[in-house]
C-alpha cells in the first residue's frame, strides 16, 4: 500500500511542498476529534455572511496556528476570516486558501462534512485557480478519506492510526446524472431552470446534502453536476471562488471534468476579493457542457 508521503516523493513537488501537503492533511486528526466538542453554533457570522459553527472557528484557528508555526506559508486566506493573514517571514512562501470546515449545518445531525484546501506556490491567495499548485480536501465520513491533486491526476488516500494509504490512484470522473442544487426554487433564473428540467426528462437523479465538498466527492466518483447557481435575488450566487471554488474546480479538472459559472471557466476568473462569491456548477462535461449551452441561447 502507498502510504501519503511516498506518492508525494513520485512527484514533481519540492520537499518543503510535500511536508505542507502532509501537515495540513494530518490535521483531520485533531478536527476529528474535536468535533464532539463543538456541535453548537459559535453566535457569530463570517464575512459572506454566514453562521460559525462552533467547529468551523476552532478549525480555523487551528489549522492558522499549525501553518504560521510551520513558517512554510506566507499568506493563508480563509472563509471565516476577514482578512488574509500575512507572514512575511516565513521561509517558503506558499499562500494558503482554505474553507477550514464546509457544510458546517451538518455538523449537528452528524453528516458528511470536510476541509477544504489550495495550495499557490507564487505566495499569492487571490490567484486565479489555474495557477494553483496544489488542492486538497479532507472528507469526515464513516472514513476519513484525503482527495489530492498536485496537478497531475486525482488521488484518493485513506486515514488509518495517523498514517494516509492510496484508496485510488488518478481518478477520473465519469459522465453522469446525478445532480444537486442549492437555492430555492421559486428564486431560480430561467436558464437554471432548464438545465435542471433538461437533466430531470433525461433521467437524473437529486442527491443534495447541504456539504459542498461531501456532494462534490459523490460526483468526481458518480459523474453528474454541484450547483449554486445565481438566484433571482442574488446575483452572486452563495459560494466563495477563492475558498470553495478554486480547489474543487482544480481537482475537477485534474479528473476530467470542469467548473463554471455558466458563462466563465471559474479557474480562470481573478477574485476581486476574498469572499469573492461566484455561481458554480462543477461536475462532468456532459453536464457543464449542457449548462454553457442553455446560457448561450
Ligand atoms: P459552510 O458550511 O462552509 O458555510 O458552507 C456551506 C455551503 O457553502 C456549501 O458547503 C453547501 O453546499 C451550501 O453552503 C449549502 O447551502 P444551502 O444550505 O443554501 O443549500
Amino acid at each position: 500500500m502507498t502510504t501519503l508521503r511516498e506518492y508525494l516523493d513520485k512527484t514533481d513537488c519540492k520537499d518543503d511542498l510535500k511536508d505542507l501537503i502532509e501537515l495540513i492533511a494530518i490535521q483531520a486528526v485533531p478536527i476529528r476529534d474535536a468535533f464532539i466538542y463543538n456541535q453548537s453554533y459559535a453566535g457569530t457570522e463570517n464575512s459572506s455572511g454566514d453562521k460559525q459553527a462552533a467547529l468551523d472557528v476552532w478549525s480555523d484557528e487551528h489549522i492558522v496556528n499549525v501553518l504560521l508555526k510551520s513558517n512554510l506559508v506566507s499568506q493563508i486566506a480563509s472563509e471565516e476570516r476577514d482578512d488574509i493573514v500575512k507572514n512575511p517571514n516565513a521561509k517558503a512562501g506558499y499562500a494558503v486558501v482554505m474553507d477550514p470546515l464546509d457544510g458546517s449545518s451538518l455538523i449537528q445531525v452528524n453528516l458528511c462534512v470536510g476541509t477544504i484546501v489550495g495550495i499557490y506556490d507564487n505566495g499569492d491567495a487571490l490567484s486565479c485557480g489555474n495557477q494553483m499548485r496544489a488542492a486538497m480536501y479532507m472528507l469526515y465520513g464513516p472514513m476519513t478519506v484525503l482527495t489530492l491533486t498536485v496537478g497531475s491526476g486525482v488521488y484518493i488516500f485513506a486515514l488509518k492510526d495517523g498514517v494516509y494509504t492510496m484508496l485510488e490512484e488518478n481518478v477520473k470522473m465519469p459522465q453522469g446524472k446525478l445532480y444537486g442544487s442549492g437555492g430555492l426554487k421559486k428564486d431560480w433564473i430561467p436558464e437554471h431552470e432548464k438545465f435542471i428540467d433538461e437533466i430531470e426528462k433525461e433521467g437524473g437523479k437529486l442527491r443534495y446534502s447541504g456539504s459542498f465538498v461531501a456532494d462534490f466527492h459523490q460526483i468526481l466518483k458518480y459523474g453528474g453536476i454541484y450547483c449554486y447557481p445565481k438566484t433571482k435575488d442574488n446575483a452572486t450566487g452563495k459560494l466563495r471562488l477563492v475558498f470553495e471554488a478554486n480547489p474543487i474546480g482544480f481537482i475537477a479538472a485534474q479528473a476530467g471534468g470542469e467548473i463554471t459559472d455558466g458563462v466563465n471557466n471559474l479557474l480562470d476568473v481573478k477574485p476581486q476579493k476574498p469572499h469573492h462569491k461566484t455561481p458554480i456548477y462543477v461536475g462532468s462535461k456532459n453536464m457543464t457542457e449542457k449548462i454553457i449551452r442553455i446560457c448561450k441561447e
